[in-house]
C-alpha cells in the first residue's frame, strides 16, 4: 500500500517541501522522545559526532545540539518506525533506487534564542550527478515559531545553489533568505516535513522554557551514496562549504 498521494508527491516536485502530520503515533513519539534524552544527557555516549551547530565558543552551553549518525550508535533505530516509514516516503517522492544516506538529531536548548541560518543542504554536500535528495524533519516536540519551527522557502529548489558562507566556529552554512517569501510550518508531536536537497529554510531561536527536539532522517540515490563513501563522505565530519 502507498503512504503518500499523487497530489503530495506534485506538490513536493513543485513546491520543494512537504508536510505529513503523524508519521508517528503518541506511544511512538515516546520511544524517541525518551531515546533523544539519554543522547542529550550522555547516558548514550555520541560524543564524537556531537557539536553546537551555532558555532559557538562556549563550551559550556550548547545552543544549537547538533548529533551526527544517531543510529550508527543505537543500530535499533534503523528498524524502527521513524526510519522504516520516512525511508518508504522518500522512495515514493524519489524512486525505488533511493536510500538513507544518514540521520541526525538536532535540539534547540530552551531559552538559546539562537537561529539556525537560512540554507540549502546541498550547500554542505559534494556536487553529485544526481541531484536527487530529501530531508524528513520529524518533530519530537510541538514545534512552533516561538521554540523554533521550520521556515521553507516554495520553488527555491527549483533554482541554482546560493553562494554560502560559514557562521562561527566551525558553524552552519549562511546565504541569503527571508522571512517574508516563505513558509512556517508548524508541527505536532510526531509529525514531519520533507524538504529537498536545494529548498532553503531556517528556523528562529528557541525562546521557550522547553527543548525543541527533531530528529531528521536524510535520502538519496544508493549510487550517490556509494559515490559519496568513494570520496570519504559520510557526513560524520565537519561542516564545511563544499569545494
Ligand atoms: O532544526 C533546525 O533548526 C535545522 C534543521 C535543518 O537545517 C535541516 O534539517 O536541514
Amino acid at each position: 500500500m502507498k503512504l503518500l498521494t499523487k497530489q503530495q508527491i506534485t506538490f513536493f516536485e513543485e513546491e520543494g517541501y512537504l508536510v505529513i502530520d503523524n508519521l508517528l503515533n503518541e506511544s511512538e513519539v515516546t520511544y524517541y522522545s525518551n531515546l533523544y534524552d539519554s543522547f542529550l544527557d550522555n547516558r548514550i555516549d555520541a560524543s564524537k559526532y556531537r557539536s553546537d551547530l551555532s558555532g559557538s565558543d562556549d563550551a559550556a552551553k550548547e545552543n544549537i545540539t547538533q548529533i551526527m549518525v544517531p543510529s550508527k550508535i543505537v543500530p535499533e533505530m534503523l528498524e524502527k518506525v521513524l526510519h522504516i516509514k520516512s525511508l518508504r516516503m522518500a522512495q515514493e517522492l524519489m524512486g525505488d533506487d533511493i536510500a538513507l544516506d544518514f540521520d541526525m538529531l538536532i535540539n534547540k536548548a530552551p531559552n538559546t534564542n539562537t537561529i539556525t541560518p537560512w540554507h540549502q543542504d546541498a550547500a554542505y554536500w559534494i556536487n553529485m550527478p544526481d541531484k536527487r535528495a530529501a530531508s524528513c524533519w520529524v518533530a519530537i516536540d510541538h514545534a512552533y515559531k516561538e521554540n523554533g519551527c521550520m521556515w521553507y522557502t516554495p520553488k527555491s529548489h527549483l533554482s541554482e545553489i546560493l553562494q554560502h558562507e560559514q557562521t562561527g566556529n566551525k558553524g552552519a552554512l549562511k546565504c541569503e533568505g527571508s522571512e517574508e517569501n516563505s513558509v512556517c510550518i508548524e508541527l505536532s508531536p510526531g509529525s514531519c516535513v520533507f524538504h529537498q536537497g536545494g529548498t532553503l529554510h531556517y528556523s528562529r531561536g528557541n525562546s521557550t522554557n522547553d527543548n525543541r527536539r527533531a530528529i531528521i532522517t536524510n535520502f538519496r540515490p544508493k549510487a550517490m551514496i556509494s559515490l559519496e563513501r568513494s570520496k570519504g563522505v559520510d557526513h560524520t565530519g565537519d561542516r564545511k562549504v563544499k569545494q
